[in-house]
């Protein structure tokens, strides 16, 4: 049993695309991140941050996009999405994968957070040559085709503007 907590229009995006990579079944548990009244308190004992996205795989939890990415490839393998552990292709794998989390997103988030000016240089730096066009492959504008049919982000609140 998987369960993918997640909310459309956030970080949540690639573990659906992931997901549907993988073709096996699994349940949607909406988190509405942007509900005037916050996350429930009951979903810290799945994400202690109250973050999305998060899932639970047959009773063990998973949380932060690139830990997700990394156990469901290594644990759904007949989908093929990851060199197997072993393998010496898995070293340029993990390293783009954990470098978009790690350096890629913080930068993008405080740029789009602050305001495109104040980051600039910090922003110019990280999305180099050699990485922009592979975080434009990796991560086309949302919504995903499969996340038209769930609820849409409310249009004017700011953190439906900042998350993506
Ligand atoms: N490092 C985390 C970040 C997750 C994150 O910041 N998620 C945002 C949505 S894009 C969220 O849940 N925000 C709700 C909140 O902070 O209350 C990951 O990559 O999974």
């Amino acid at each position: 049993m998987l369960t993918f907590y997640c909310m459309p229009w956030s970080r949540s995006s690639g573990v659906f695309w992931l997901l549907e990579e993988i073709g096996s079944p699994y349940e949607i548990e909406l988190i509405d991140i942007r509900a005037p009244a916050g996350v429930p308190e009951s979903y810290r004992s799945i994400q202690p941050n109250k973050k999305v996205p998060a899932i639970d795989h047959d009773g063990t939890i998973v949380t932060e996009r690139a830990a997700i990415t990394i156990y469901l490839a290594d644990a759904f393998p007949e989908a093929g999405l990851a060199p197997p552990i072993g393998d010496s292709r898995r070293a340029a794998y993990l390293t783009r994968l954990v470098y978009c989390d790690s350096v890629l997103d913080p930068v993008i988030a405080a740029r789009a957070q602050a305001g495109a000016t104040r980051v600039a240089t910090a922003s110019r730096s990280a999305c180099s040559k050699t990485w922009w066009p592979i975080w434009k492959e990796c991560f086309p504008p949302s919504p995903m085709p499969w996340e038209t049919a769930l609820p849409q982000p409310t249009r004017n609140s700011p953190q439906a503007s900042t998350s993506r």
